[in-house]
């Protein structure tokens, strides 16, 4: 029951989890376990445990959000929906996520793979290094997690099920509603932002067709469950090595519009570009890799198109656009014109999503790395003012703008202001 639970420390690690008989076998006995405390997250804790046969991650929920502190109750039943959404993504997509090794409810602790020797992929894009890939691989697991999870591909039964369980977990849904669609829009709070970017900030919440879409978008995320959602697919819920990509944290899912997780992770692939004049050596070191970061960008969508446009024709199972309506010599044809229409909302709605997660990482509670380590405070405003232009840039141009090309240029446009 929730009375029984206890925040684990280094400390009492080993104790309260060394009778796991799936862990020591995996690791090692308990009396040799080294327990690392790495979680560097917003929310929760984060144990590397090193034992005589090998290591694992013990993470566990906090009844707080340890961004801010006890003043901001959290429930711990966040660990039940990351461990399901985790179920589903390791069967929509094998091998795309962690192994799970145990759950444990009551304690809000989920025990899985140590993934070694990977790194989060913000860190590898703020260092200035490549990913073979990356793109390819991150759209393809937008492609099987997202469509697989809808009414295109599930049993409607077992979606609307679906659907009901993740239902409940409202409040990191109401985190998302108020600090991604709204907070950026209003003096809330807890926003914060860098010093000089009051004029970009007054210009931006003066703006009230800004505005206005933005609640359009929450609105979206509110009221379209075409499929379970990551919830929360930044560049920090990526894990990389030279050789594998892995998709962790994915405590916020919850069932909304497939275009959510491609924008959010495509925002934060420009800002990482934009963040670049910070981080970069050189002018020309600088240039190279913001080109790659726009290809990858790119590659996430392309790649999502070109899978999703796979499973469409190969795995269209769901209640949706099912073959037998168009059961004469232009069935092809209505199919193909549906899967292009469906995608151009997809398209549309990702680059609205992407508008607002760089507002909020620009203006609201949860900034991000990228930017945060610029230390010269002028240098990261001008980044910043640039990152929040290309935003207001996307949510406008959502409806008009035509395809990755069309995205790329207004980047690059905006990254020479
Ligand atoms: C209060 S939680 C702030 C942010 O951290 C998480 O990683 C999500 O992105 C959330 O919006
Ligand atoms: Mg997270």
């Amino acid at each position: 029951s929730a009375s029984d639970y206890a925040a684990l420390t280094p400390g009492s690690l080993p104790a309260r989890l060394g009778g796991l008989d799936l862990l020591t076998r995996r690791i090692g006995p308990a009396e040799g376990w080294q327990v690392e405390e790495v979680g560097d997250g917003n929310l929760n804790l984060v144990f590397i445990l090193r034992g005589s046969l090998g290591a694992a991650i013990v993470k566990q929920a906090l009844p707080y959000v340890r961004l801010v502190g006890e003043s901001w109750p959290l429930p711990l039943k966040r660990s039940f929906f990351e461990y399901h959404a985790l179920q589903r993504q390791a069967a929509r997509d094998p091998g795309s996520v962690p192994e799970l090794w145990h759950f444990d409810e009551a304690q809000a602790l989920i025990v899985m793979e140590y993934l070694s020797p990977h790194i989060i992929l913000r860190h590898g894009l703020i260092a200035g290094k490549r990913y073979g890939g990356l793109g390819e691989r991150l759209g393809q697991f937008c492609a099987r997690t997202l469509f697989r999870g809808s009414d295109l591909s599930m049993k409607a039964a077992e979606k609307k099920a679906d659907l009901a369980l993740f239902a409940g977990n409202i409040e990191l849904c109401d985190i998302t509603e108020n600090l991604v669609f709204s907070d950026p829009y209003f003096e809330a709070a807890l926003n914060r932002h860098t010093p000089g970017l009051e004029a970009a900030v007054a210009r931006l919440r003066g703006d009230l067709a800004l505005k206005v879409a933005a609640q359009h978008l929450k609105m979206a995320f509110t009221s379209q469950a075409e499929t379970l959602l990551h919830g929360d697919l930044h560049t920090g819920s990526v894990m990389v090595s030279e050789r594998d990509i892995r998709v962790i944290d994915p405590e916020f899912a919850t069932y909304g519009p497939i275009g959510f997780d491609i924008g959010m992770l495509m925002a934060n692939f420009l800002m990482a570009c934009l963040a670049q004049p910070g981080h970069a050596e050189s002018p020309g070191a600088r240039s190279g890799y913001q080109s790659w970061l726009l290809s990858v960008t790119a590659a996430v969508w392309t790649s999502f198109e070109a899978e999703f446009t796979r499973l469409w024709r190969e795995e269209r199972q769901g209640i949706l656009y099912q073959a037998t309506l168009y059961e004469d010599q232009r069935h092809g044809l209505a199919s193909e014109i549906a899967r292009g229409e469906r995608l151009g909302a997809i398209w549309r709605d990702a680059l609205g999503f992407c508008g607002v997660e760089i507002h909020r990482r620009i203006l609201g509670l949860a900034h991000n790395a990228d930017f945060e380590r610029i230390d010269d405070v002028a240098l990261r405003a001008a980044c910043e003012a640039r990152a929040l232009a290309l935003g207001t840039a996307l949510i406008h141009s959502r409806h008009t703008l035509s395809g990755t090309q069309a995205l790329l240029d207004l980047a690059a446009r905006v990254n020479t202001e």
